[in-house]
């Protein structure tokens, strides 16, 4: 259990631990402004981490400032790797600018020069929303813009000519023929031979064929054994240059995933995707969660018989989707969005930095078994023209990187407007019948009626010519419930109402073979907006969560558990 890619040969500094640190209100400076002089560091914090998780700084919004020193060896270029920083983040060696983050959630390399010895590494991180300076976060999204560096941070030295990250593609499930494409940037050959080693056996050398920077090859594996949910059989393969100055260390699944006549097959077995949105959010971590409650996510969601997660909104931790690799989930990963209307889809910036982050997310994700959608834009005004041609280059941007998983995007416009479904593979539905626009008079009775006829909508909507043949998952459906909250009345905000309302949802899609795919709305509470908006949101959190924000199962998890298991015994 690591984090891939490795590069043995490669001195790594891991920087994780506690650092420096002083807090900046917003009203003093903005990243924009800032610059590390003259900085007083009046206390110690931990990175990775959120700095407006802990008690002093709960809420705040301004610059987490961090400091700490690491060394290198020999002169050269170094890289610095962050797993994640939200919302911005601005990084300074010796006082020097090398990177400015706005790419919140996105796992990012920055190369800068350094001489041998010791250096001043400084983190200067803001969690104020301000779309003007970063187009990808804006106040209304329904998630806590927490603050902080997420998942890991490290710096590495580099060699001169380094390898890149070697994707991995099935080409053949039932061989083990695959497809090898190494990052060699700086390689103006058209064929170089590289050794290959897979899992542990003794090296072999390939011939690659070199394009654009990328050094390709086919080969079968050795002994494949295929990734599925039921077998998460992982291989390792080493690439090493020929004169043995970098290597690098791969893990990946081999698996072919594919839509075909309403379906999504894995190995041509047909998925019957059930589980959860999950956020990573935590009241005492923030969006940086440590893997023990990764762990323990997942080990909740095994035990209510799921299979599925999609990963919302925004990349996910890279060690998430390896826990996911080793239990054999199944993941959908969207790059990060939320609503975004006709005003970021005309804005040149925000278009821009979705295509980045996106491609961004496929490269970070690419050799992940478990990741088997790509998604972007959630609920994205998708009845607006222009979303259309965003969508595109989206896709392009995907298919570019992969061709080898279907493209969704999560639609809340279906029948009311929606005119994107033909651009991607599978069409997701979120929606909420029963749970948002009732009557001020309605009953939960007749609430709960909704959804089965709301579904009957959206077959009928989607049984066009260009749409018929296209899966279909209900990506969001839930209800809130306030833990502790019972009542044998039943009435919304209880925990029986959202019980009975999952109840009938799971009743409902489990008579609809037309939907292969179930991603209740969501895991555990998750902290929300700070604002007057929480007049709909209780506590600053969004209550639909199965679990609260601690992991304390409400009434509705005996359901899902009874619902989805016996959903997969009618499928095996
Ligand atoms: C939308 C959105 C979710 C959440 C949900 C809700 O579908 O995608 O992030 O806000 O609504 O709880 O209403």
């Amino acid at each position: 259990m690591c984090a891939y890619p490795l590069f043995p040969k490669r001195r790594t500094v891991d920087l994780a631990g506690v650092w420096d640190f002083v807090f900046l209100p917003e009203s003093l400076v903005k990243l924009i402004d800032f610059s590390p002089e003259q900085i007083e560091y009046s206390e110690f914090m931990p990175l990775p981490g959120c700095f407006d998780v802990t008690p002093d700084y709960a809420g705040k919004r301004g610059l987490g400032v961090y400091r700490r020193t690491f060394s290198v060896s020999g002169d050269g270029i170094a890289r610095l790797h962050v797993g994640g920083a939200t919302v911005s983040a601005k990084f300074f060696c010796d006082g020097k600018l090398i990177a400015l983050d706005d790419l919140p959630y996105s796992g990012v390399t920055y190369d800068f020069p350094v001489s041998a010895g010791e250096h001043e590494l400084v983190a200067a991180v803001e969690n104020r929303i301000d779309p003007d300076f970063n187009p990808l976060f804006y106040a209304g999204y329904d998630f806590y813009a927490f603050g902080g560096i997420l998942r890991s941070i490290s710096v590495e030295e580099l060699p001169d000519f380094p390898l890149g990250r070697c994707r991995v593609t099935t080409l053949d499930w039932q061989t083990g023929r695959v497809r090898l494409a190494v990052d060699l940037p700086e390689t103006p050959a058209e064929k170089i031979e590289l050794q290959i080693a897979f899992d542990g056996e003794p090296a072999k050398l390939e011939s690659f064929t070199v394009r654009n920077g990328v050094a390709v090859c086919e080969c079968t594996v050795p002994n494949p054994a295929p990734w599925s949910p039921e077998s998460p059989c992982l291989h390792i393969v080493k690439i090493e240059k020929m004169d043995a100055s970098d290597a690098v260390v791969e893990r990946f699944g081999i698996r072919e995933i594919r839509c075909e006549k309403q379906h999504i097959l894995l190995n041509g077995k047909p998925l019957c995707l059930l589980g959860y949105n999950r956020h990573e959010s935590h009241p005492e971590f923030g969006a940086n969660l440590p893997l023990a409650i990764s762990i323990e996510d997942l080990q909740l969601l095994r035990k209510l018989h799921c299979n599925f997660i999609r990963g919302c909104h925004y990349p996910q931790s890279q060690d998430f989707l390896d826990l996911c690799d080793d239990m054999g989930f199944l993941v959908w990963e969207e790059s990060l969005a939320w609503g975004n209307g006709k005003e970021c889809l005309e804005n040149e910036r925000f278009v821009s930095k979705q295509i980045e982050q996106t491609r961004l997310m496929v490269r970070n994700s690419f050799n992940h078994p478990s990741v088997i959608l790509w998604g972007f834009l959630n609920e994205t005004h998708s009845f607006e023209p222009s979303a259309r041609t965003v969508i595109g280059k989206l896709t392009e941007t995907i298919r570019a990187e992969d061709r080898s998983r279907p493209i969704t995007f999560a639609s809340m416009s279906i029948g009311y407007g929606e005119q994107c479904l033909d651009l991607v593979d599978v069409i997701s539905c979120n929606t909420y019948p029963g749970w948002y626009g009732n009557q001020t008079d309605e009953a939960p009775d007749s609430m709960l009626t909704k959804i089965g006829t709301r579904f009957d909508d959206v077959e009928r909507l989607i049984d066009t010519p260009k749409l018929r043949d296209k899966p279909l998952i209900i990506s969001e459906i839930g209800a809130a419930a306030l833990y502790g909250c019972r009542d044998r009345m039943a009435i919304p905000w209880t925990e029986e109402f959202q019980s009975d309302y999952v109840a009938e949802v799971c009743r409902q899609i489990a008579a609809r073979p037309r939907i292969c795919g179930l991603a209740l709305w969501h895991f555990a509470d998750a902290r929300t907006f700070k604002v007057n908006a929480s007049l709909n949101r209780a506590r600053g959190f969004n209550n639909k969560g199965s679990f609260d924000e601690y992991r304390r199962p409400k009434a509705v998890c005996r359901t899902v558990a009874d619902a989805f298991s016996a959903m997969r015994k009618k499928l095996d």
